[in-house]
């Protein structure tokens, strides 16, 4: 019996034509579609407003690579090095993007390039490297998001010891922080930038690399998923199911001694910033709260991209001092 002709089935028995090798830039053409309605992954295209707020735009890049000049929505298109979306809220539940970055070293011809990967365990050594273009020299231009031309995320491949840095670009390009990798193991470095090319167009990007810390590796299981973590003497809580195909808000709550903190501070541009890594290949989704807030409430809005459990890191900041929550969620 034939099937019927547009079904699933049918379409994997007869697959389409090979696209051939340009399938790079059907590939991108596919970020840049997704990027424009994806809510999740990086610190997103462009930069805080001339006035230091947070952009209404909570919808950021997609975790890939992605051109703001490639933006359909011209008709609000972007001055250069002001990028924003203003999408609003209202507008996420409709959007289903859900990409994962900081799995490659490099994308759109953009490629990170560590001066060394090798570290040892708790012992502090500076984690320089650069981001190199299609001429292959180091970009010298960022723009800046959040607060800061780039974001360094560090996490050991079993989801323990994350870190939130913010390195520094010499005038050649190099960034360079002094880094601690505390334990031996294999841990993942995420590069969360936003850079302007020759141009003058944006492109967001998380790439990753691995980095090394030889010995007998004793990775650490990952915690039971919990609606409540502690740090600090801070209680922080969250509520929300992170769903695949769906954008869902997930509201952080932080108390202290039992009563909600009142005073969240603004770090980085925003109340709370959170970083999700996929359990199994740490793909990276950075999410943006709304930029509604309920004093002691930080909402964001997430689109998981698969089934499965996930290390979730909450920053926040009281007094000054910035906290991480961390929690396991797990998506059916
Ligand atoms: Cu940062």
């Amino acid at each position: 019996m034939p099937e019927a002709a547009g079904t699933k089935a049918h379409s994997t028995t007869t697959p389409p034509a090979d696209p051939g090798p340009d399938r790079s830039g059907l590939r991108l053409g596919l970020f840049v579609a997704g990027l424009v309605f994806a809510l999740i992954g990086g610190f997103g295209i462009g930069k805080l407003t001339a006035d230091g707020t947070q952009p209404a735009d909570a919808a950021s890049a997609g975790g890939g690579m992605a051109m703001n000049t490639a933006d359909p929505n011209a008709n609000h298109a972007h001055a250069p090095g002001t990028a924003q979306h203003d999408h609003g809220s209202s507008g996420m539940t409709a959007m289903a993007g859900a990409e994962l970055g900081g799995l490659s070293l490099s994308g759109s011809g953009y490629t990170l390039v560590p001066a060394a990967t090798e570290f040892t365990a708790g012992k502090t050594a500076d984690f320089r490297f650069t981001v190199q273009g299609p001429d292959r020299q180091p970009v010298k231009q960022f723009a800046v998001v959040h607060e800061k031309q780039l974001h360094l995320i560090v996490a050991r491949r079993d989801l323990s010891g994350y870190q939130h840095l913010h390195p520094t670009m010499a005038a050649d390009g190099t960034w360079s922080i002094p880094l601690t990798l505390g334990a031996v193991g294999m841990w993942r470095a995420f590069a969360d930038f936003t850079l302007v090319d020759g141009a003058g167009a944006q492109i967001a990007a998380t790439l990753g690399t691995d980095l090394v810390v030889a010995g007998d590796y004793r990775p650490v299981a990952l915690p039971a998923p919990a609606r409540e973590a502690s740090t600090a003497g801070f209680t922080v809580t969250y509520e929300g199911t992170p769903t695949v195909g769906a954008t869902q808000p997930l509201q952080f709550r932080v108390f202290r001694d039992g009563n909600p903190v009142t005073d969240l501070e603004p770090y980085l541009g925003a109340y709370g910033h959170l970083v999700v890594l996929r359990q199994g290949d740490l793909g990276y989704l950075h999410v943006h709260p709304d930029e509604q807030r309920v004093p002691g409430t930080v909402k964001f809005w997430v689109a998981a991209p698969s089934p499965g459990n996930y290390r979730g890191f909450f920053d926040f900041q009281v007094a000054g001092t910035v906290h991480t929550a961390e929690f396991t969620l797990t998506v059916t």
